[in-house]
């Protein structure tokens, strides 16, 4: 489907299918369906080029990671050391956790065979022969599928010695986390990949240069990886046409909340709200936009006034947010902002590893004072306290879970500070009644 349905008259072609192109096909995530629409093609293209070919073409397409920080992909893979005489890892981080986040689960169910042709790919690129997905512990569905996808690629040759006569090894390894955030943040996770309590790493030195076990080692969320047989099939150029200059390429937005029909959409980066809205259905019934995240609950609010932003790297930091997983989470207007922002804030005080002080107890500060101020018991001074809270972790924590715990409240008390201070004498309840569609 490539049609201009926004209404806007703006001719985008706002669906860009190429990581969903097949999730509808009846089972869509076995190795035959997946072959069946020229899956595993793109490996055996790969491994006919040279492995530095492969990264050039992948920085060509100018690919940025798709976990949330947007760090361009073909970058990363250069800096593999390649005269280092350690082994070198690939790592996929599956660990998707972020509140509102929920594309790489759907996409790892649909299409398991997009993420292990593009890890086999990826991996000849840096010269890798050993491969980690580092799953989320939760989503044993998801881990059973993708122990059956690796299964059925080494048994058709797709991974495991000599891949396809080409003299390269491959192993891929499926990795179940035990249900923690931080082992999303991508130090932490190689801490508990091998073996420690998953805790970040300073930094630098980068994953490229000391990683899985002091090794070169790059890690990339599992859109990025997925995202490269498409561009090795089609080439950097293709990849260009779609998206804006800087932030190129197709993506997948997932809508959630008040609109009519939440799910992942996917369409060029650049898209707006105003556009993904329309594709969505719009509102739901009697529903009018209050605030939503652009990229899961670490990136500051936006509002109804930017419903034309546009949802690229470039468009929502020039907003005062950032684009983070594309994680849409949209909130109408009974909603309460200070109910919401604490089950936030409640999450990362629930997640923080306890290595720093600033988010440690930072986090639980931040929860007391939520707390009283939803309960309409706040006092005076409570906004200010918010913001130094936030002030003394921002930029003070070992790593991003700090700084993304304290990017609601601050964005929260830009746009709704009335509703901070209504917690001064009312409660969230009266002002917000909790009803059945309630979201916070
Ligand atoms: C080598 C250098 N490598 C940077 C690499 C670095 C990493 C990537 C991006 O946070 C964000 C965070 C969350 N030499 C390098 C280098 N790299 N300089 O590039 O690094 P960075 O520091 O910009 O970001 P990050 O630490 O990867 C990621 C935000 O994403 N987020 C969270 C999402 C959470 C999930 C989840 O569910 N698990 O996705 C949402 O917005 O706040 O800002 O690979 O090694 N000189």
């Amino acid at each position: 489907e490539h049609a201009d349905t926004t209404g806007t008259g703006t001719g985008v072609d706002t669906l860009t299918p190429v990581l969903s192109a097949h999730w509808d096909q009846p089972r869509a995530w076995t190795l035959d369906a997946y072959e069946d629409t020229g899956g595993y093609g793109a490996l055996k293209q790969a491994l006919g080029a040279t492995p530095d070919s492969i990264i050039e073409l992948v920085k060509e397409s100018g690919l940025r990671g798709r976990g949330g920080a947007g760090f361009p992909t073909g970058m990363k893979w250069g800096f593999i050391p390649q005269d280092s005489p350690k082994p070198k890892y690939l790592v996929v981080n599956a660990d998707e956790s972020e509140p509102g986040t929920c594309k790489d689960i759907p996409l790892m169910m649909a299409s398991p065979h997009t993420l292990v042709e593009g890890v086999a790919i990826a991996a000849y690129a840096i010269r890798a022969n050993t491969a980690f997905i580092y799953v989320r512990g939760e989503v044993l569905h998801v881990i059973r599928r993708l122990q059956k996808a690796v299964q059925e690629a080494y048994l058709a040759g797709h991974l495991g010695k000599n891949i396809h006569g080409s003299g390269y090894d491959l192993d891929v390894i499926v990795h179940a986390g035990a249900g923690a955030y931080i082992c999303g943040e991508e130090t932490a996770l190689l801490d508990s990949l091998e073996g420690r309590r998953g805790q970040p790493r300073l930094r630098p030195p980068f994953p490229a240069v000391a990683g899985l076990y002091a090794a070169p080692t790059v890690i990339n969320n599992v859109e990025s990886i997925a995202s490269v047989p498409a561009i090795v099939r089609n080439g950097a150029d293709w990849f260009g046409t779609m998206g804006t200059e800087k932030s190129a390429g197709m993506t997948l937005y997932s809508l959630s909340g008040h609109v009519k029909r939440p799910g992942q959409y996917e369409a060029p980066l650049g898209i707006t709200l105003r556009e993904l809205l329309d594709l969505s259905g719009g509102m739901r019934e009697g529903s009018e936009l209050k605030f939503w995240t652009p990229g899961g609950s670490s990136t500051p609010i936006l509002t109804a006034e930017h419903l034309d932003v546009p949802l690229d790297y470039e468009g929502v930091s020039g907003a005062g947010s950032m684009l983070g997983t594309k994680a849409l989470q949209i909130f109408d207007q009974t909603t309460s902002v200070v109910r919401c922002v604490l089950r936030w804030t409640e999450f990362y005080k629930h997640e923080s590893c306890g290595k720093c002080t600033p988010c440690r107890e930072g986090t639980w500060w931040l929860v007391q004072v939520l707390q009283r101020i939803e309960r309409g018991q706040g006092q005076e001074g409570d906004i200010e306290l918010l913001l130094d809270q936030c002030d003394n972790i921002l930029g003070r924590a070992f790593c991003a879970l700090g700084d993304g715990a304290t990017s609601p409240i601050t964005s929260a008390i830009q746009y709704f500070r009335e509703e901070f201070e209504a917690g001064m004498h009312t409660p969230a309840w009266e002002l917000f009644p909790y009803r059945a569609s309630a979201l916070f």
